[in-house]
Protein backbone atom coordinates (compact mmCIF):
# COMPACT_ATOMS: atom_id res chain seq x y z
CA UNK A 1 0.00 0.00 0.00
CA UNK A 2 1.51 3.66 -1.11
CA UNK A 3 1.94 5.83 2.05
CA UNK A 4 -1.01 7.94 0.31
CA UNK A 5 -3.35 5.52 0.70
CA UNK A 6 -2.39 4.31 4.41
CA UNK A 7 -2.56 8.28 5.53
CA UNK A 8 -6.09 8.12 3.61
CA UNK A 9 -7.12 4.98 5.31
CA UNK A 10 -5.53 6.33 9.08
CA UNK A 11 -7.59 9.67 7.87
CA UNK A 12 -11.21 7.93 7.67
CA UNK A 13 -10.45 5.51 10.81
CA UNK A 14 -9.42 8.64 12.65
CA UNK A 15 -12.34 10.73 11.85
CA UNK A 16 -15.20 7.45 12.00
CA UNK A 17 -13.99 6.46 15.23
CA UNK A 18 -14.54 8.05 17.90
CA UNK A 19 -18.81 8.47 16.90
CA UNK A 20 -18.67 4.33 16.72
CA UNK A 21 -16.75 4.73 19.98
CA UNK A 22 -19.26 7.27 21.71
CA UNK A 23 -22.70 7.57 20.82
CA UNK A 24 -25.19 5.31 22.15
CA UNK A 25 -29.32 5.25 21.79
CA UNK A 26 -31.01 4.73 24.59
CA UNK A 27 -34.81 3.85 24.12
CA UNK A 28 -36.38 5.55 26.90
CA UNK A 29 -37.95 3.16 29.03
CA UNK A 30 -36.52 0.15 27.86
CA UNK A 31 -38.82 -2.61 26.20
CA UNK A 32 -41.81 -1.06 28.60
CA UNK A 33 -40.97 1.64 25.82
CA UNK A 34 -42.87 5.41 27.09
CA UNK A 35 -46.11 4.78 29.04
CA UNK A 36 -48.33 6.12 32.03
CA UNK A 37 -47.41 2.91 33.79
CA UNK A 38 -44.03 3.08 34.39
CA UNK A 39 -41.13 5.33 36.16
CA UNK A 40 -38.53 7.06 34.31
CA UNK A 41 -36.54 8.07 36.87
CA UNK A 42 -35.85 4.90 37.67
CA UNK A 43 -35.32 4.24 33.80
CA UNK A 44 -32.84 7.16 33.83
CA UNK A 45 -31.19 6.32 37.28
CA UNK A 46 -28.52 4.26 36.54
CA UNK A 47 -27.53 5.90 33.12
CA UNK A 48 -24.93 8.10 31.37
CA UNK A 49 -26.09 10.47 28.69
CA UNK A 50 -23.74 12.26 26.76
CA UNK A 51 -23.73 15.20 23.76
CA UNK A 52 -24.01 12.79 20.57
CA UNK A 53 -26.35 10.15 22.16
CA UNK A 54 -29.86 9.57 21.20
CA UNK A 55 -33.11 8.99 22.60
CA UNK A 56 -35.77 6.89 21.55
CA UNK A 57 -39.21 7.71 22.62
CA UNK A 58 -41.20 4.23 21.26
CA UNK A 59 -45.06 4.15 22.37
CA UNK A 60 -48.51 3.76 21.21
CA UNK A 61 -49.29 7.10 19.26
CA UNK A 62 -52.87 6.44 20.01
CA UNK A 63 -52.38 7.13 23.68
CA UNK A 64 -49.47 9.29 24.34
CA UNK A 65 -46.82 11.68 22.74
CA UNK A 66 -43.34 13.62 23.53
CA UNK A 67 -42.92 17.15 24.66
CA UNK A 68 -39.59 19.23 25.22
CA UNK A 69 -40.26 21.00 28.23
CA UNK A 70 -38.21 23.04 30.74
CA UNK A 71 -37.83 22.61 34.71
CA UNK A 72 -40.92 24.27 35.70
CA UNK A 73 -42.94 23.11 33.12
CA UNK A 74 -42.00 19.47 34.41
CA UNK A 75 -42.27 20.43 37.45
CA UNK A 76 -45.98 21.36 37.70
CA UNK A 77 -46.71 18.94 34.20
CA UNK A 78 -47.98 22.14 32.29
CA UNK A 79 -48.06 20.88 28.51
CA UNK A 80 -47.04 23.02 26.04
CA UNK A 81 -49.00 23.92 22.66
CA UNK A 82 -50.25 20.91 20.79
CA UNK A 83 -48.25 21.78 17.58
CA UNK A 84 -44.91 20.91 19.72
CA UNK A 85 -45.70 17.71 20.56
CA UNK A 86 -43.78 15.13 18.46
CA UNK A 87 -46.48 12.39 17.73
CA UNK A 88 -45.16 9.51 15.68
CA UNK A 89 -44.86 6.79 17.73
CA UNK A 90 -41.37 6.49 17.68
CA UNK A 91 -39.49 9.77 18.61
CA UNK A 92 -35.63 9.81 18.20
CA UNK A 93 -33.75 12.95 19.82
CA UNK A 94 -30.46 13.38 19.33
CA UNK A 95 -28.69 14.74 22.22
CA UNK A 96 -26.84 17.99 21.21
CA UNK A 97 -26.01 19.83 23.84
CA UNK A 98 -24.95 19.04 27.59
CA UNK A 99 -27.56 19.83 30.87
CA UNK A 100 -30.66 19.34 31.58
CA UNK A 101 -33.03 17.69 29.47
CA UNK A 102 -36.93 17.70 30.55
CA UNK A 103 -39.69 15.41 28.52
CA UNK A 104 -43.39 14.83 29.23
CA UNK A 105 -46.20 12.84 27.94
CA UNK A 106 -49.03 15.88 27.11
CA UNK A 107 -52.24 12.83 27.43
CA UNK A 108 -54.70 13.93 30.28
CA UNK A 109 -53.11 13.35 33.92
CA UNK A 110 -50.02 11.41 32.16
CA UNK A 111 -47.17 13.62 33.22
CA UNK A 112 -48.85 13.46 36.51
CA UNK A 113 -48.91 9.65 36.83
CA UNK A 114 -45.24 9.66 36.10
CA UNK A 115 -45.02 10.02 32.42
CA UNK A 116 -42.13 12.22 32.54
CA UNK A 117 -38.56 12.16 32.48
CA UNK A 118 -35.22 14.70 32.92
CA UNK A 119 -32.10 13.62 32.19
CA UNK A 120 -28.98 15.40 32.56
CA UNK A 121 -26.54 15.44 29.50
CA UNK A 122 -22.87 15.24 30.14
CA UNK A 123 -20.20 16.45 27.52
CA UNK A 124 -18.99 13.96 24.79
CA UNK A 125 -16.61 11.58 26.25
CA UNK A 126 -13.63 12.13 25.84
CA UNK A 127 -10.38 9.92 26.19
CA UNK A 128 -8.89 10.09 29.74
CA UNK A 129 -6.63 13.52 30.07
CA UNK A 130 -3.91 13.47 32.67
CA UNK A 131 -4.29 14.72 35.87
CA UNK A 132 -4.30 18.49 35.84
CA UNK A 133 -1.65 18.00 38.77
CA UNK A 134 0.88 16.02 36.52
CA UNK A 135 1.01 18.56 33.29
CA UNK A 136 2.18 22.15 32.59
CA UNK A 137 -0.90 24.53 32.74
CA UNK A 138 -2.70 24.22 30.43
CA UNK A 139 -6.20 24.44 29.37
CA UNK A 140 -9.12 22.43 29.46
CA UNK A 141 -9.57 22.54 25.20
CA UNK A 142 -5.69 21.76 25.27
CA UNK A 143 -5.74 18.90 27.98
CA UNK A 144 -8.36 17.25 25.70
CA UNK A 145 -6.86 17.88 22.46
CA UNK A 146 -3.69 16.56 23.50
CA UNK A 147 -5.03 13.73 24.78
CA UNK A 148 -7.09 13.05 21.78
CA UNK A 149 -3.75 13.35 19.77
CA UNK A 150 -2.15 11.01 22.10
CA UNK A 151 -5.17 8.57 21.51
CA UNK A 152 -4.99 9.37 17.87
CA UNK A 153 -1.24 8.08 17.81
CA UNK A 154 -1.70 5.12 19.32
CA UNK A 155 -4.61 4.33 16.67
CA UNK A 156 -2.73 5.01 14.09
CA UNK A 157 0.33 2.96 15.12
CA UNK A 158 -1.86 0.04 15.64
CA UNK A 159 -3.12 0.88 11.62
CA UNK A 160 0.38 0.89 10.45
CA UNK A 161 1.15 -2.25 12.41
CA UNK A 162 -1.89 -4.04 10.65
CA UNK A 163 -1.66 -2.23 7.19
CA UNK A 164 2.22 -2.53 6.35
CU1 LIG B 1 -48.98 9.31 27.86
Amino acid sequence: MAPGQVYSVLAIILTVLPSLALAADFVVGDQEGWTNKSNYTTWAADKVFRVGDRLVFSYNKDNHNVFKVNGTAFQSCEVPPPNEALTTGYDIIPLKTSGKKWYICGKPKHCSQGQKLVINVQEALEVPSPSPAAGAPSSANGILASGYQAFAAAIAAIAVLVIV
